[in-house]
């Protein structure tokens, strides 16, 4: 299923009175508008090739059909999602679920999608078929060296494939660690995955990054090899230049100040990227922004101010993506709500007057230091978003478009009902 423009100029077109008239009234009430809108075009945030099916839980999986099939229609998946909000213009794929046959035919699919492959995932975390040792006890952390080629050399395949198809940049998240006092030793584990990643490390291109993402449980539920952002930054620090911490919102023990690990890792130059999501509990992978939207804004509050601080380019420095999983809603219609919250937050925190809160700091003025930060997180920013999509060719309300096109519904007849998509 394709969405052509003169579905979009319809459906814009009946919004557009009422978009215009919150639109007028944003504007009047903000400052710099037009930067902020020029901002928000560009930003765009990729789209993890796992997320398009519906996850389950240990306790089962409720399928919602019409799901992806093939790292094709994957691709097609994102190139809807795209369409309707023109702000997730990257996928990221996972090997081996989304193996690649014809690297040309996949390029040239994306293509026309106008869709870009954002990092590679690897995956030391399950046994594939054909495979000769097992992950049970861990991959590069594992006592036994064979195991640890193996994993090390899948790592390498990974890298291959995503050169072919233009990717430029590796994220590993290991599972290794261990369940019960006493299984593993520490110093063992980090030096066997440290001595791992640095000939991963030496498989890299020159313009590739390799972004080491941290989780502080689960798999294993008594110690996690990279549990941590202090543990990530002292690998990524010792592997090199071309090494960054990953954080996924949902990989740290409950309260963690996130906003403050995140900037410190930009001063450190070792903030590789993101995985957003949301979540009450742990690993939840909800919708970002679904449950703590300030937490989120905090984060982009932290990342405006220190991006600019480094002169970095918000669009491109940084890797961007969603790491999510659907129980219950349809996974194209949860994107598209985490893409909105992920534009919404970054556009609350490019209205935070910097001047004025650096004063405040500076004066040790605690509450106007809040009302600064509060003023912008309570503006209503949505006419902005929807200004950036309409410029850029995108719907003015892509999950009421979505609907009224029946886009699953299309689907479910072109691929079936009980459709099983790769991944978790
Ligand atoms: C696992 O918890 C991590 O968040 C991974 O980033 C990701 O979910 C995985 O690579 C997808 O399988
Ligand atoms: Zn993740
Ligand atoms: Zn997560
Ligand atoms: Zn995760």
């Amino acid at each position: 299923m394709l969405i052509g423009s003169n579905k979009i100029d319809s459906h814009n077109d009946e919004l557009l009175k009422k978009h215009q008239n919150k639109f007028a009234f944003t504007t009047s009430e903000i400052g710099d508008a037009e930067a902020i809108i020029k901002k928000l075009i560009e930003f765009q945030i990729a789209i993890p090739s796992w997320a398009l099916g519906t996850g389950g839980t240990r306790f089962g999986r409720f399928a919602g059909g019409g799901e992806p099939r093939s790292i094709e229609e994957k691709i097609e998946d994102v190139g809807l999602l795209h369409a309707l909000n023109k702000a997730s213009g990257a996928i990221s794929l996972h090997i081996p679920w989304d193996i690649p046959q014809d690297y040309k035919a996949i390029k040239t699919l994306a293509g026309q999608h106008n869709l870009k492959f954002d990092a590679m995932n690897s995956n030391t975390f399950q046994d594939q078929a054909n495979q000769e040792h097992t992950y049970k006890f861990g991959s590069l952390q594992n006592v036994n060296k064979a195991v640890r080629k193996q994993a090390i050399a899948h790592n390498i395949e990974v890298i291959k494939h995503g050169i072919e198809l233009g990717s430029e940049s590796l994220t590993v998240w290991l599972a290794d660690g261990s369940s019960f006092p006493g299984q593993l030793n520490f110093r063992k584990a980090y030096q066997n995955t440290l001595e791992s990643l640095e000939e991963i490390y030496d498989a890299l291109p020159s313009n590739w990054k390799l972004f080491l993402e941290y989780k502080c449980a689960e798999p294993n539920f008594y110690s996690t090899t990279v549990a941590d952002w202090g543990q990530s930054y002292s690998y990524v620090k010792k592997l090199g230049d071309k090494a960054q911490t990953l954080v996924d919102l949902g990989h740290h023990l409950p309260n963690a100040n996130i906003e403050q690990i995140v900037s410190l890792l930009l001063m450190e130059n070792k903030l590789g990227g993101f995985h957003f999501n949301d979540s009450k509990y742990g690993d939840d992978d909800l919708t970002a922004g679904a449950l703590k939207p300030y937490q989120l804004f905090l984060i982009f509050n932290e990342l405006v101010e220190g991006m600019d601080a480094r002169g970095m380019n918000h669009a491109k420095d940084l890797g961007w993506m969603i790491d999510a999983s659907h129980n219950i809603k349809d996974p194209l219609e949860d994107l598209l709500q985490s893409v909105e919250a992920i534009m919404i937050a970054y556009a609350q925190a490019l209205l935070v007057d910097r001047k004025a809160l650096e004063i405040a700091q500076d004066e040790n003025d605690v509450a106007k230091a809040q009302e600064i930060l509060q003023n912008a997180f309570r503006t209503d920013v949505r006419a902005l978003v929807a200004e950036a999509r309409l410029r850029s060719g995108a719907a003015l309300n892509p999950v009421e478009l979505y609907r009224s096109l029946a886009v699953r519904q299309n689907l479910i007849g072109e691929r079936g009902l009980k459709t099983m998509a790769t991944g978790l």
